[in-house]
């Protein structure tokens, strides 16, 4: 088979230690995985002889060769030569790429591992048939890998690999990839100009009791988007547009009032509770993720927030995030105080690599700790004096969000928002609202409660809770009878509850108060 018609979208490669394969017979394992639908095997074993190598890899082509399924041969030219399989996988410290070709020829399929755009990029110009861009997580499977680079840095290597032109070479990821995350990293990993060919798994497939059932399993998800990506076609929407549905989709949440699930810190939980209420959601304040699965299939939205955060919260989170995940329905980050401790910053790329979010909300300090900049220092959870300037805040957030294929949002005097494509600054808001706890939080609330009623435009139902919340505040500021933060709190949810019934009465003069510009 020509190299290019090789499908490489579920990539098997074995493992024969204890630890993965059990007591479970390898060549049993690779027939029923190439039954379940392996489309490509790479048989894999660091410590055997030659000669054993050599026969259990005949026993292996001979399975797979049945199914025209191709077999590779890890590191090991002279024993893909003595077994006649198809051709070989090279890590950067075996035999080089093109002595490998001049020793198997130009049908045979050569693959190499690339942990650097530097790796990558030379490994094409030399003629690889494919690239396995990893790690992309930590895994006890291959303990001594080079560096985890996650869902961004296979993006970056795809995008450079399409830049320098090698539109040819196939790709794909590997290293603590399974059946929970692999919708999430070919979703996350594809940039616009170059997606992966597939993914490469050892223990998801190696280590299960039933080898086919999880093969099987794994090339269905393979071969469908995950159910969080909603089919959006992303028309540009301008100001006026937004005004004129931001009542609507108010309207539409209040009448739903679908289930608002925060899992939010120990200073906010009533605070948010009371936003929920009043902007016409149903509030549930769980903080345990056994009993996410049974609320997220009740349809509403999950708003993940990290302050007062414990070892044992991230837990629950990520098991939540996992349930929200498997639905479909919204889910929300705000990373409190993302930057200030080495456990956040830990927490905030625990939980983007163990999930899907939405939406990610943070202050300027928070939003560069999940953007990966390194060195931000935040002083507590609060935002502090603003580092950067309106234009780099913008190019971050959009660079943010195109990356992540999700939205950010950076508050601030002027928040910034943007899906990657459509960005927007909005100047509404109250001074009060930074002399409150919660104010962040509690429009973390707000946009997961919009969320939940508009699913398929996620940007614009963000900003619908934006509007709406930053406008309750002009009008609550503004109260004859509000002397300061503390007379401000009540008057607020007052105002959320108050633009909630002109929605439901269709009065939707507030929303023209709105200070949104398209940039
Ligand atoms: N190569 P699992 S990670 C064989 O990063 C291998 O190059 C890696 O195992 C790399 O699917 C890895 O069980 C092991 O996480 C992947």
């Amino acid at each position: 088979m020509p190299s290019k018609d090789v499908d490489y979208s579920c990539y098997l490669v074995t493992d024969s230690t204890p630890a993965i394969l059990g007591d479970k017979d390898l060549v049993a394992v690779v027939k029923a995985a190439v039954e379940g639908g392996a489309t490509i095997v790479q048989y894999r074993d660091k410590t055997s002889e030659t000669a054993e190598l050599v026969q259990v890899a005949k026993q292996l082509h001979q399975i797979t060769k049945r199914a025209g399924v191709p077999l590779l041969i890890n590191d090991r030219v002279d024993v893909a030569l003595a077994a006649g399989v198809e051709g070989v996988h090279v890590g950067q410290d075996d035999l080089d790429l093109k002595t490998t070709r001049r020793i198997l020829g130009p049908d045979a399929i050569i693959g190499i591992t690339a942990n650097t755009l530097e790796e990558a990029l030379e490994a094409a110009r030399d003629g690889a048939d494919y690239l396995g861009i990893g790690t992309v997580y930590a895994t006890p499977t291959k303990e001594n890998t080079k560096s985890i680079i996650g869902a961004a840095g296979v993006q970056q290597i795809l995008t450079a690999l399409a830049s320098a032109g090698h539109d040819e070479v196939k790709t794909v990821a590997i290293g603590g990839i399974n059946a929970r995350n692999v919708q999430r990293i070919m979703y996350q990993c594809a940039s616009p100009e170059k997606k992966l060919d597939g993914v490469a798994v050892v223990s998801a497939i190696m280590a299960s009791d039933d080898p086919k059932d999880a093969t099987q399993h794994l090339c269905k998800l393979i071969s469908q988007p995950p159910p969080f990506v909603t089919p959006v076609s992303r028309g540009k929407l301008t100001r006026d547009e937004l005004v004129a549905k931001a009542p609507v989709i108010v309207k539409r949440m209040a009448q739903a009032k679908p289930l608002c699930h925060n899992m939010t810190n120990l200073v906010v939980q009533n605070f948010a509770a009371n936003v929920a209420l009043a902007v016409g959601s149903s509030p549930i304040m769980s903080n345990n993720g056994l009993e996410a699965a049974d609320l997220a299939a009740l349809g509403g939205s999950l708003v993940i927030n990290m302050g007062t955060t414990t070892p044992e919260m991230r837990e629950n989170h990520l098991r939540a995030l996992a349930a929200y995940n498997a639905v479909g329905s919204p889910t929300l980050l705000d990373p409190v105080g993302a930057g200030a401790t080495a456990h956040r910053r830990e927490g905030v790329k625990a939980l983007m690599a163990g999930g899907f979010f939405d939406v990610i909300k943070g202050n300027e300090g928070e939003i560069r700790t999940v953007s990966g900049a390194q060195g931000v220092k935040q002083h507590g959870v609060d935002s502090g004096a603003s580092q950067l300037s309106l234009e780099d805040r913008i190019r971050l957030v959009k660079g943010t969000a195109a990356r992540e294929r999700n939205i950010i949002l950076m508050t601030g005097s002027t928040d910034v928002i943007s899906d990657g494509e459509r960005t927007f600054t909005i100047n509404n808001g109250h001074p009060y609202l930074g002399e409150i706890t919660g104010s962040g939080c509690t429009l973390g609330t707000t946009i997961a409660s919009m969320m939940a009623a508009e699913r398929e435009d996620k940007l614009l139902a963000a900003l619908t809770g934006i509007l709406m919340y930053e406008i309750a505040a002009e009008r609550a500021g503004v109260r004859e009878e509000v002397k300061g933060p503390g007379t401000f709190v009540p008057a607020f949810i007052d105002e959320l509850y108050r633009i909630r019934q002109e929605c439901v009465n269709n009065e939707t003069r507030w929303a023209q108060t709105a200070k949104v510009d398209l940039v």
